[in-house]
């Protein structure tokens, strides 16, 4: 997703990288195979799919295919195509991104972005809609939201989301292309290209397929009403955070820096008079929360393609956990693989974790909000796996007629009997009503703070057989 060297094909990646190893990472977390044995084709993109448990949505960007992912109840897993497009085939074109509409279970509606085949180079948002079942595309023509002629054939950016809190489209397209943005598209607010844009797909304004929200920076004047920030390099992944509303995005580097941005409305975030926190700040641009440069990843090499940063994916699936609301993040060329922690003050403070396995190009979470990453030229998808990653809406697993656990007790803050853990070394503490209340672990048994005198359950994580039984009294 860089520039460096935009004519390398897969073919010639797939024997650089064919022998990298699985490794186990640091801070307890490894990179699982999410359905193992099958493999995806440059897979950019992982979500649930709306109103269908157990169902997620990838992306096959260069195949563009738009696949329902499942697995059946013997873990053989079923692929269904929900639409196939024809698109552009060098490496940072295709099918890019998508969305589903807030009411996708009534409306049916869905939002992809891609770069259509053909040797002039564009950038689509198309809105398409799913047939009475939801799980086929209609195969009525799709409606074009927005087509963004496209100088060069990189920096394509393509990400779609809708606002958690707004309901708009967002949807962010890279500089166009070259390097140093030739033509000057981060810094003019006349321009499409290397902005944020937002839209709201709901209803027209007269000649457009779709309507500006009044409270866009530029929608009396100023700049391209759609722009919601600006001053973008090639803002390839991004995620809200759900509950604040926050929009994390990585945007990804020319020579030497790449950036962790906070999006906000109207927000200029420098490219291409700053390159992360380097350069002349006018007095306009909004810093990034964080960087790291080339330099301080040359050590791990720089892959076939050069650093980028893969913007990541904020956890939420478990206030428990260690990781609630923490982001983790990637490197491309490098694999590296950080977590970030903000702060109520806004302080960010990284930490550095194991490799990934290959490049990855994207995370994404499932309906639970476990976090998943897809492996690129293997065409892995991965779960991020940990205790510390388990959704709290995870319940205790009873296989039928399984004898009774063991019974243990403890006191009020005290620690948990070495005991429990002969089956294993991490286990999942459940009250009775099958809510998770927290993780013990054999090298750090003591209890969560404030629990309450009571009865709770004891289970290893993938565990199908009885929970022990911890009374605290
Ligand atoms: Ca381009």
């Amino acid at each position: 997703m860089s520039i460096r060297f935009p004519f390398v094909t897969a073919p010639i990646l797939l024997g650089a990288l064919s022998a990298a190893p699985i490794l186990a990472q640091t801070g307890g977390i490894t990179f699982k195979e999410a359905y193992p044995g099958t493999t995806f084709h440059d897979p950019v993109y992982f979500g649930a799919f709306p109103g269908h448990p157990g169902v997620n949505v990838v992306l096959e960007q260069h195949a563009a295919n738009v696949l329902l992912v499942s697995k059946k109840s013997d873990g053989s897993v079923v692929k269904d195509t929900l639409c196939h497009l024809d698109v552009g085939q060098d490496l940072e074109q295709g099918l890019l991104g998508i969305a589903f509409h807030p009411d996708f279970a009534t409306n049916h509606k869905y939002y992809i972005s891609y770069d259509p085949s053909g040797s002039t180079y564009y950038d689509m948002v198309e809105e398409r809609i799913a047939d009475a079942t939801g799980m086929k595309d209609s195969g009525t023509p799709g409606r074009v939201l927005i087509k963004i002629d496209d100088p060069f054939v990189n920096h394509n950016g393509g990400n779609l989301a809708f606002g958690p809190k707004d309901g708009y489209l967002y949807y962010a397209v890279g500089d166009g292309g070259d390097a140093n943005d030739p033509l000057g598209n981060g810094q003019n607010k006349n321009a499409w290209l290397g902005k944020m844009h937002r839209i709201d797909v709901n209803s027209k304004d007269a000649g457009l397929e779709y309507h500006i929200p009044a409270d866009n920076p530029f929608a009396s004047g100023g700049g391209r009403p759609e722009i919601y920030a600006y001053g973008l390099r090639n803002p390839w992944r991004w995620n809200f955070d759900a509950p604040t509303g926050d929009l994390w995005l990585g945007d990804v580097g020319q020579d030497s820096v790449e950036e962790v941005n906070l999006i906000t409305k109207g927000g200029n975030y420098g490219w291409k008079t700053m390159e992360g926190s380097r350069g002349t700040n006018d007095g306009t641009m909004t810093l990034p929360i964080y960087t790291y440069t080339h330099a301080s990843i040359n050590g791990a090499g720089f892959g076939p393609n050069g650093p980028a940063i893969i913007g990541g994916m904020i956890f939420r699936a478990n206030p428990n956990s260690q990781y609630y609301g923490t982001y983790f993040l990637a490197d491309w060329g490098s694999k590296g693989f950080w977590n970030l922690k903000r702060d109520a003050a806004g302080k960010v403070t990284a930490t550095t974790l194991s490799p990934s396995p290959v490049s990855l190009s994207s995370f994404g979470t499932d309906a639970d909000g476990r976090i998943y990453a897809c492996g690129y030229y293997n065409g892995t998808l991965y779960l991020l796996d940990s205790p510390d990653l388990e959704p709290s809406s995870v319940r205790p697993g009873l296989a039928r007629g399984s004898l009774p656990g063991h019974s243990f007790a403890a006191l009020p803050g005290g620690r948990l009997d070495a005991r429990a853990f002969e089956s294993s070394p991490v286990l999942n503490l459940f009250g009775l009503d099958g809510s998770r209340m927290g993780i013990l672990r054999k090298d750090d048994a003591r209890l969560p703070q404030g629990l309450a005198r009571g009865i709770y359950l004891l289970q290893a994580p993938d565990s199908r057989g009885a929970p022990d039984v911890l009374a605290i009294r």
